[in-house]
């Protein structure tokens, strides 16, 4: 854990968030500025700034989050329709937060390319 990230905070439960999945790996709590009608980021309780600093042990890690991810859009109801799994890394790929995570966007029709 690192003591002055956001995330770390949210995952270690001392900010609040909308918390709607969680395991010894990862937490999925809900965006506060939501994107889509849903709109989940999926973070690792590992604090990981960005996808640069991934290692290949986190190889079984990042699979666990996708598969998360497909699991809760399964269990919400929108996987057949369809939805998007993101992740922005540092300032020109939209990156804000330095903890690496990935957001679930569903129930709505995504265009693209993104802005
Ligand atoms: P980004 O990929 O780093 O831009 O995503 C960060 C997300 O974190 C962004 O969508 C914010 O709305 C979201 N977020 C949040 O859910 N709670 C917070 O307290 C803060 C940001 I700060």
């Amino acid at each position: 854990m690192s003591s002055d990230c956001l995330f770390c905070k949210i995952a270690a439960g001392d900010i609040p968030a909308t918390v709607r999945y969680q395991d010894d790996l990862v937490v999925v709590f809900e965006d506060i500025n939501p994107q889509a009608p849903t709109h989940l980021l999926l973070i690792p309780r590992k604090h990981i700034p960005t996808t640069l600093d991934l290692t290949p042990d986190d190889n079984a890690l990042v699979g666990h989050v996708f598969q998360v991810a497909a699991k809760m859009a399964t269990d919400l109801g929108f996987a057949d329709e369809g939805f998007r799994i993101v992740n922005n890394c540092n300032q020109a790929g939209g990156q804000t937060v330095w903890h690496v995570h990935f957001h679930l966007l569903g129930q709505r029709q995504l265009t693209w390319p993104p802005g």
